[in-house]
């Protein structure tokens, strides 16, 4: 958490206007533009989504789309079937590219974000979320290097 906030500032001290337009911020408590948490048990249905590498080298979740209603609560069931450290995040499309940057620079930051978890091979993680607005947002793997071997896909909100 300390090098987490160590790493924000030092960011934020470098590049004050890549921030002052987005949607993280410290914490990330609350309502965000892609909803908020919500108490296990409330969720009307269960997504299972799989976070994986293919035989040809390439990193996949399972489903590549994801599509809700507005008002709805979900419980995303996250497993990491791979044999990499991996992790699932869902944001603005702006948000999501932010985020990945900082963690291109700072590959050994770890969030303790409310709309992400991260995952060893083999582990289970799960998100209770209430999808508040429509629009279209993002999922994606950001740990160095995966997004672009095909980790993230399209969340939409209807
Ligand atoms: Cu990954």
């Amino acid at each position: 958490m300390k090098s987490t906030l160590l790493a924000m500032t030092m960011i934020l001290a470098a590049t004050p206007m890549a921030f002052a337009a987005g949607t993280h911020k410290g914490g990330h408590d609350g309502m965000m533009d892609i909803g908020q948490a919500a108490e296990a048990g409330t969720e009307t249905r269960t997504i299972q989504v799989k976070l994986m590498e293919t035989e040809e080298g390439d990193m996949v979740f399972e489903p590549r789309v994801l599509d809700f209603k507005a008002g709805e609560t979900v419980r995303l069931a996250i497993e990491n079937v791979g044999e990499n450290e991996h992790e699932f995040v869902m944001d603005t499309v702006a948000a999501v590219a932010e985020h990945k940057e900082l963690m291109n620079e700072f590959p050994e930051m770890e969030h303790d974000d409310p709309n992400a978890v991260r995952l060893a091979p083999g582990e289970k993680g799960e998100i209770v979320w209430t999808f508040a607005n429509a629009g279209s947002f993002q999922f994606a793997c950001l740990i160095p290097g995966h997004y672009e071997a095909g980790m993230h896909g399209a969340l939409s909100v209807n």
